[in-house]
């Protein structure tokens, strides 16, 4: 068992059946048909033109930062956003970009924060010219943010004129965990960036949606980093089974997760830092005296894998992990932080 992450998922039996019987050609050709049909199906699913199936979340995100941009424009995102803090610093290496990072509320930018942010047209000043959002985000806990928020900082990002790009690598969290359809949340972005290898279950890949044109541009630098690929069907078609088969099931990880932190408040000395709104419970375990290492340790007696970073820890659930499976860890928990504090 594992709560590190919802990335650690593996494919189902209906997942590698599609992949050994996948039709195939040469991606780079756009000859692979099931790539076409994953990148088809995800563009309707998501209210959008045109899809491009990249290798992970960070090459979507890259490549449509770069598709938006032009070497020295300045980017507005959340300070704690995965753009900004978890990969690997593309947006200078790759795309020689300044970014003006906001300090958001649960992740959501202010419209006010965001209009401050945005530069004017001075011969000191850089162009500020995208605008990133994250749904559901992440480091605020899993929160989805609402069609009202979204929609809040689309009109101020619209009347600056500045292109807005959403990282839903979680966006059918966010749908599920507010009862609407994805399109409610995607109609205020441009361009979308969705995962399937996360709480959807296949084993790699994520697709970046949005107009024609940007998909042609994101294309070229998808082939420049590396990621044109080949007989990609393979592993594209695991993608379409998790878009047809694996949305509506992500309720009942956001019902373990509520479970989690139901059980682990109980515990004397363990704080739920975060409000649980989708697959996250972050917790503090400081006041039952634990390292980091001691943690990991009794996780590992309990046979989960976990991580965390001093007292603080992200545990997240996915498809492979339910109610008993739960309970099981709770109970097993609580006799251990009994016996370690007596
Ligand atoms: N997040 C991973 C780690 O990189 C932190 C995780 O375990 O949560 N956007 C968001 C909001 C993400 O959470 C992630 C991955 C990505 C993009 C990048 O996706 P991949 O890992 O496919 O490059």
């Amino acid at each position: 068992m594992d709560f590190r992450s919802d990335t650690v998922t593996w494919p189902t039996p209906e997942m590698r059946e599609a992949a050994a019987e996948a039709a195939v050609g040469d991606d780079v050709y756009g000859e692979d048909p099931t790539v076409n049909e994953l990148e088809r199906l995800a563009a309707e699913m998501l209210g959008k033109e045109a899809g491009l199936f990249v290798t992970s979340g960070t090459q979507g995100n890259a490549v449509s930062v770069l598709a938006h941009t032009q070497r020295g424009d300045e980017i507005i995102l959340e300070a704690r956003s995965h753009i900004y803090l978890n990969e690997v610093g593309g947006l200078a290496v790759l795309g020689n970009l300044m970014v003006r990072p906001i300090v958001g509320e649960l992740g959501w930018m202010r419209p006010e924060d965001i209009k401050r942010a945005i530069r004017a047209d001075n011969i000191h000043y850089p162009r500020t010219h995208l605008l990133c959002v994250e749904n559901t985000h992440n480091t605020a806990g899993g929160i989805p943010l609402t069609p009202e928020q979204l929609k809040a900082d689309w009109e101020i990002a619209k009347e600056h004129d500045l292109c807005v790009h959403l990282d839903g690598a979680r966006i059918f969290n966010a749908a599920i965990a507010l009862e609407i359809d994805v399109k409610k949340l995607t109609q205020y972005a441009d361009t979308v960036m969705i995962c399937l290898s996360k709480g959807l279950s296949a084993p790699v890949g994520s697709v970046v949606v949005g107009r024609g044109e940007f998909v042609k541009k994101a294309r070229k630098y998808r082939k420049m980093l590396g990621g044109g690929m080949r007989q990609a069907g393979i592993i594209a078609a695991p993608g379409i089974i998790a878009l047809t088969k694996m949305v509506n099931r992500l309720t009942e990880d956001h019902e373990t997760a509520r479970l989690l932190a139901e059980g682990l408040k109980k515990i004397n000395g363990i704080r739920v830092l975060n409000l649980v709104k989708t697959n996250m419970v972050n917790i503090d375990f400081a006041g039952i005296d634990w390292t980091s290492s001691d943690w990991i340790e009794a996780c590992r007696k309990l046979g989960w894998k976990t991580r965390a970073s001093g007292t603080i820890t992200r545990l997240c659930t996915h498809y492979g992990i339910d109610i008993e499976d739960i309970k099981a860890f709770i109970e097993g928990l609580n006799k251990l932080v009994y016996s370690e504090s007596l």
